[in-house]
């Protein structure tokens, strides 16, 4: 956040990221470039998600994804979307979606990024009308320019991204996002088709009185966590869970609150994705003053080594996400 000129509210997504950029005299704007495909490319699916209700696309494909999960055809349209926004605009040289099993290469070999991309998180909610959202982690290649992206590329690890963000398709359509100076989040207005910051810069509350987490997996719990969450409801606080990530995340970003993922036997490591889910999220809520950690350490520390794996996830206001911690350490001082 240091020598950051405030902009005003109101601004534009393209007039904010062309400032941003003057504050880094080096830039040479392939990063401030990608960041507007992606916005357009979530514009696009913002219209698709919009529609999805009356258009004959709605209902499961029938295909299966390579997440082995039934396929809803938003989700087949935002990876299309996401993929060819990020192939038209040049600056990424590969992409790794949630949809697809190995690396899609864009054919910019001189693209000196990659993005790392769950296109349409939540999509089972889409036919019910709840809040989705697309959610994005970008890295500066290792790989030579002019080359093929390869694995190593996206297994840099957390602490590694350039920037992360996500799109929230909600009762409106918003954008945050980080480039590791502090968290922005713009509204989309419909009828201009632009992006406009409303939230200049965002910090979560130390403290929240928001628990996110589906208690249908309460006997599968670890017990500490368990632990936590009575805690929690005997100083009353209350249970909120959209079922989204992206929708209970950003509730928790503004007003305080821990989402939690623990492992279950139906997801012993957790169910959230690593790559473009954990590592973004972790990256933002850091960013925004608070703390994401798994069973096992801070989220962004962990070493990925697959594209696709998995990892429990605590994740919002720091003196929630360290009480529960305590709780984790206690319980194995107990064994
Ligand atoms: P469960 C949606 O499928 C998702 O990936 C997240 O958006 C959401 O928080 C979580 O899974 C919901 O999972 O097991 O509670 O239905």
């Amino acid at each position: 956040k240091e020598n950051a000129i405030a902009q005003p509210v109101g601004t534009t997504l393209e007039r904010y990221i062309m400032r941003k950029q003057a504050e880094f005299p080096f830039a040479t704007g392939e990063l401030s470039q990608l960041l507007r495909d992606i916005a357009l490319a979530g514009k696009i699916v913002n219209r698709e998600v919009n529609r999805a209700g009356l258009t004959s696309i709605i209902g499961a494909m029938g295909q299966q994804n390579v997440q082995g999960e039934a396929q809803q055809k938003l989700d087949v349209e935002a990876n299309i979307r996401f993929i060819r926004a990020l192939t038209n605009g040049g600056e990424a040289c590969a992409v790794l979606s949630e949809e697809e099993d190995d690396i899609i290469h864009t054919g910019n070999c001189n693209g000196k990024y990659v993005v790392a991309i769950d296109p349409l998180d939540g999509s089972s909610n889409i036919d019910v009308n709840i809040s989705i959202g697309t959610i994005f982690s970008i890295y500066r290649r290792v790989s030579p320019v002019g080359e093929d992206a390869t694995r190593e590329d996206f297994l840099q690890g957390g602490r590694r991204q350039v920037a992360a963000g996500y799109i929230l398709y909600g009762s409106s359509t918003m954008l945050v996002y980080t480039t590791g100076h502090g968290v922005a989040g713009f509204t989309y207005e419909n009828s201009l088709g632009e992006f406009f910051l409303s939230h200049p810069s965002i910090s979560i509350p130390t403290s929240g009185t928001v628990f996110s987490c589906n208690e249908g997996y309460w006997f599968d719990y670890p017990q500490y966590v368990r632990d936590y969450l009575m805690q929690c409801k005997r100083q009353g606080q209350s249970g909120r869970y959209v079922g989204s990530l992206v929708a209970d995340y950003h509730r928790n970003l503004l007003t305080g609150g821990i989402y939690l993922y623990p492992p279950t036997s139906k997801n012993p490591s957790g169910k959230l994705r690593v790559l473009y889910e954990a590592f973004p999220l972790a990256f933002l809520i850091e960013q925004a003053g608070g703390t994401a950690e798994s069973e096992h350490g801070p989220i962004l520390d962990i070493v990925a080594t697959e594209f696709h794996q998995r990892t429990p996830l605590f994740v919002g206001s720091s003196s929630m996400v360290n009480l529960l911690l305590t709780k984790s350490v206690g319980a194995v001082e107990q064994e």
